[in-house]
């Protein structure tokens, strides 16, 4: 099975996927091995590994590093072209679709393809969208876009809709990383309900009840990253898993 598939399925069999995102830069090598044993044992499903801006850490080696000490996915999250490794088991290949930036649409994506396909790496087309979330996002500064106001669904349902159209196989709704609030429910909902590829949440998500409600309102796949930065959080982990696996006893 391919990264994609074993998306798909673990949709069925738990109700909802729980991936955690890591920023090379904030990985300490020393604290990964443990880091890693608590996201197994609580049913976390895999992590993402990248970001908008990776300052200090080095991609390749984080990685690596992970690879080591978790047979779980990991998926690229590429901030920009240079974040690619051969390692990883997939990239989520993000085109901006929220923003008319056409660098952030195509163009880093030409520049990317040749080095996708020597790396045999799994690319999964995923329509990215932006969601205000009260001040400036990373993502949407360093990508000279503006979000897709709140309070307007029907901006995003035509977005992820059209997405779908152009053969597009997640569509990933962001608040941004640290978000001051995560994506509307109702938003969530309305995208959902129109859609028929899997939706992802992520940004600002700081509580298994937000992430509950979500997959309630139709998200397939939460994701988080911040809030497990802070070891005095990792306690929670199992509790945001059992939050999105709406299909699995609680106490699972
Ligand atoms: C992934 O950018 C998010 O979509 C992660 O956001 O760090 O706020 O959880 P947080």
């Amino acid at each position: 099975m391919n990264v994609y598939q074993i998306i798909l399925s673990t949709i069925e069999s738990k109700g909802g996927v729980y991936f955690i995102l890591l920023d090379p830069d904030k990985i300490e090598a020393a604290t990964i091995p443990e880091f890693l044993k608590v996201c197994e044992n609580a049913g976390v499903d895999g992590f993402l590994v990248g970001g908008s801006l990776i300052v200090d850490g080095n991609l390749e080696a984080s990685i690596e590093l992970l690879k080591k000490h978790t047979s779980l996915p990991l998926i690229i999250f590429p901030g920009s072209v240079d974040q690619l490794s051969p390692k990883a088991d997939a990239l989520l290949y993000l085109s901006l679709v929220s923003g008319r930036n056409a660098e952030h649409i195509i163009g880093k994506h030409v520049l990317a393809a040749p080095t996708i396909k020597k790396f045999n790496l799994e690319a999964i087309s995923t329509g990215y969208m932006l969601i205000e979330s009260g001040r400036q996002t990373t993502a949407e500064y360093i990508s000279g876009t503006r979000p897709i106001p709140r309070n307007k669904p029907e901006i995003a349902v035509s977005t992820a809709l059209a997405a779908q159209y152009l053969g597009m196989k997640l569509i990933y709704l962001e608040g941004g990383s640290g978000a001051d609030n995560h994506v509307p429910f109702e938003m969530i909902n309305s995208v959902s309900n129109e859609i028929d590829i899997p939706l992802i949440v992520g940004g600002g998500i700081r509580n298994p009840d937000v992430a509950r409600q979500m997959v309630k309102n139709g998200a397939n796949i939460i994701v988080t990253g911040n809030y497990f930065e802070d070891k005095s959080n990792w306690n929670q982990i199992k509790e945001f898993a059992s939050a999105v696996h709406v299909k699995l006893p609680v106490d699972v």
